[in-house]
């Protein structure tokens, strides 16, 4: 197994649609990756299956309990087998997750994603276990889920082999540092509108020059921050 990831959540459903379908679902069946969801709700002991609680000193919401969170991270596989990984809390208050995350991220063996809801979790936990905090851009979410999701997605596909070759990731934008170039496919003429003749010429050279300048161009235009 080149990856496992464990994600803990209280919606495990939400990640079904998700690892059934496309890249990832490749990457699992071909057993280059491992996703485990776990429920964190499995980790309470009470009757009521307590997740939350009142924040101490009052205030509207419900935080995640430091002991439910902690009993369903040490039931992971690798917490288990006593191995120091990751603990990646999905966050908006976290560091801004990038695509160099996401290349460091897809070379390690395992990682664990929690993703919270409510407030928030119990501060506790949070200096006990997290090792990173992760958010996935200047807005708010209801829940880690759909940023866990994105930050999967954007390491699966560079575990080796997870993309097959022509779906290769190295011209991605961001992966250069770059914005990609426009693509065109049949047919030529799409409504009035003809696809550049330099893509039909054959001449390969003269080709990737054009995408070379067309990605610069697009860059400088849409995200000159880029270009640094
Ligand atoms: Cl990681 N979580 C939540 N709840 N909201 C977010 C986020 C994460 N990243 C951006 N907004």
């Amino acid at each position: 197994m080149a990856l496992s990831i464990h994600v803990m959540t209280l919606f495990p459903a939400m990640f079904e649609g998700f690892l059934n379908q496309g890249i990832i679902s490749r990457g699992l069946d071909a057993n280059l990756l491992d996703v485990n969801v776990h429920n964190i709700r499995d980790a309470a002991k009470d009757r009521h299956r307590t997740v939350d609680d009142i924040p101490y000193g009052g205030g509207a919401g419900m935080v995640m309990k430091a002991d439910v969170l902690a009993d369903c991270l040490e039931s992971t596989e690798p917490f288990e087998s006593g191995r120091n990984v990751p603990v990646c809390f999905l966050t908006p208050q976290g560091r801004t997750f990038s695509q160099t995350d996401a290349n460091r991220m897809s070379l390690l063996d395992e990682f664990v994603l929690i993703c919270g809801r409510y407030r928030g979790i119990d501060e506790r936990f949070r200096e006990r276990f997290v090792t990173d905090e992760i958010s996935i851009g200047d807005f708010v979410l209801s829940g880690g889920e759909p940023a866990a999701m994105v930050v999967i997605d954007a390491v699966a596909r560079l575990v080796p082999g997870v993309m097959g070759d022509f779906e290769s990731g190295i011209d991605d934008s961001f992966q250069n540092g770059l914005l990609d170039c426009p693509w065109y496919t049949r047919p030529d003429d799409f409504r009035g509108m003809k696809v550049p003749e330099v893509l039909k010429s054959g001449n390969h050279a003269k080709i990737k020059e054009w995408r070379n300048k067309k990605s610069m161009a697009r860059t400088r235009e849409r995200r000159p921050d880029l270009l640094g």
